[in-house]
């Protein structure tokens, strides 16, 4: 046998009949995360009892995911890297990729098929049009406000979700689940209020059908997933024996819970170790204060002190001081979840995130920052406010992400903030001078951002200030010695 024979005859899945099975699944924003978690319990699903449950993904900007992945029929490597080595599975569940604005109609007709049960989304925090002050639509998103103009046709996924509707309705088919798999507290609920707020705006006659016959379940999803590199198709290549330029990586932890609150019924998830729920939020909570609070914690922290893998972070005694402090922290500020340790959570959280095989980028976790603070810092340092509890770390944290926001390093390299709100950045610490009292003034000024009760707090404001000013005069690392002394 060859060596990329043998190494073919090492790789499993899909083991179960593709042909002839539907697509009862679109899923919007179809990158890396999704191809690592929903597309595996899919995979898992359909081997344990089969339906219709494929996924038709569709990429609402770049055609880079359709153009690998269509030429291979969908089928992609996922690559578990762990302690003891990697291992390589193939995911068969994904049947096709449409590009949205290459394929509008193709989009929409998918949405409105028949067979569609299911629109799940990953658009990160960014692409819901969301106004940061209210949480109801940002009419003034692009995307958003040439959708309320032209509803026929959308470029956003509440204008997609919407015209899709409508094409059902006209058709006299039923509604869908809209499940949105992104790291937002409640998310189903803020996606129902977009879908609604928008019907409501552009399309009035179809706000009884939604809510008679849309669900929005909400969702905690959780699976570190790093961005594929050269690596990782070098790594595809050894154990599959073939070149995949759509492989991806991921930690060999999973977990997604699910409100169980479909409305045309659903894969056999379970069977992938998903856990249906009644009340989600305990568990969406948890995760991001605890995992994606501390990860943005470090990556503010971790990028400017020179560490460029949350593994080489997790090497730094000092700041793995302060993450262990912070996840103590944040666990003080949430209700218990049944039969979870918050102790025992946060040493696997430590132990995740020191994963030697996982190159997993601080600037990758850095990006969109303002999209991420509020459900991650600034509601726990809220609420830490108001019950007395300590806000070091948060304020640690957040004057991190300020020192972060001038885009530039230590060594004065300038970096790209990657944010959506860059511009509006930019143009307050524009005017804001050096000193870190008027930096925190400015930055707490950007409209819908900080909570009043954190903004107008003299006691958030100096201790902020005074973490930003010892970063700013003296370097991120003495602020880090600074913060796990203090920790200590
Ligand atoms: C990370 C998350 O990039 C980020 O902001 O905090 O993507 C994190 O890796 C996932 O939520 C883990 O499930």
């Amino acid at each position: 046998m060859s060596e990329a024979a043998a190494a073919a005859a090492s790789v499993s899945g899909p083991a179960w009949q593709r042909e002839g099975r539907k697509s009862g699944i679109v899923h919007l924003g179809l990158g890396a995360f999704h191809k690592a978690h929903q597309a595996v319990y899919t995979d898992d699903a359909i081997a344990a009892s089969g339906g219709d449950w494929m996924i038709t993904g569709v990429s609402l900007r770049s055609p880079d995911v359709a153009d690998a992945l269509n030429p291979q029929d969908g089928i992609f490597t996922l690559l578990t890297r762990g302690e003891d080595g990697v291992t390589a599975r193939r995911i068969g569940s994904i049947r096709r990729v449409l590009v949205a604005p290459r394929e509008r109609q193709a989009v929409l007709e998918a949405l409105a098929a028949p067979e569609t049960k299911i629109v799940s989304l990953t658009i990160t925090e960014k692409g819901y049009g969301r106004d940061a002050g209210t949480g109801g639509l940002d009419r003034n998103h692009p995307a958003i406000s040439a959708d309320l103009v032209n509803p026929a046709e959308p470029q956003s996924a509440v204008g997609f979700i919407v015209e899709a509707v409508r094409l059902r309705k006209e058709r006299g088919l039923p509604g869908f689940t809209v499940l949105c798999c992104d790291n937002l507290p409640s998310n189903g609920h803020v996606v129902q209020r977009l879908v609604t707020e928008f019907a409501e705006a552009a399309r009035p006659e179809l706000a009884g059908f939604i809510a008679q016959n849309v669900t929005f379940p909400s969702t905690m999803v959780d699976r570190i997933t790093p961005a594929s590199t050269e690596q990782t198709f070098a790594d595809a290549r050894r154990l599959t024996g073939e070149d995949d330029r759509a492989a991806v990586e991921t930690e060999p932890f999973t977990q997604w819970v699910i409100e169980d609150n479909f409305v045309a019924g659903r894969p056999q998830w379970e069977a992938g170790g998903a856990i249906f729920a009644k009340e989600v939020r305990p568990y969406e909570k948890m995760k991001l204060r605890m995992l994606n609070g501390s990860h943005s914690l470090l990556a503010y922290s971790g990028f400017l002190a020179g560490h460029a893998y949350v593994r080489d972070v997790m090497k730094d005694v000092a700041l793995v001081a302060v993450i262990r402090k912070h996840m103590q922290a944040a666990a003080k500020t949430l209700d218990p979840v049944a039969g979870i340790s918050f102790d025992d959570y946060a040493e696997q959280l430590l132990e995740r995130f020191s994963n030697p095989a996982i190159a997993h980028q601080t600037y990758q976790i850095a990006m969109d920052g303002t999209q991420k603070l509020p459900q991650r810092l600034l509601e726990p340092a809220t609420s830490a406010l108001r019950n007395g509890l300590p806000l070091d770390s948060y304020a640690f944290a957040v004057a991190a992400w300020m020192r972060y926001c001038l885009g530039m390093n230590e060594n004065r390299e300038h970096y790209d903030l990657r944010d959506p709100r860059e511009a509006e950045i930019d143009a307050l610490l524009g005017k804001a001078g050096n000193e870190a009292d008027s930096i925190v003034d400015c930055l707490m000024a950007l409209p819908g951002l900080f909570p009043d009760e954190l903004s107008t707090s003299p006691e958030w404001k100096r201790a902020v200030s005074q973490r930003l000013e010892m970063m700013l005069s003296r370097s991120m690392r003495e602020a880090i010695e600074a913060e796990a002394r203090k920790a200590a």
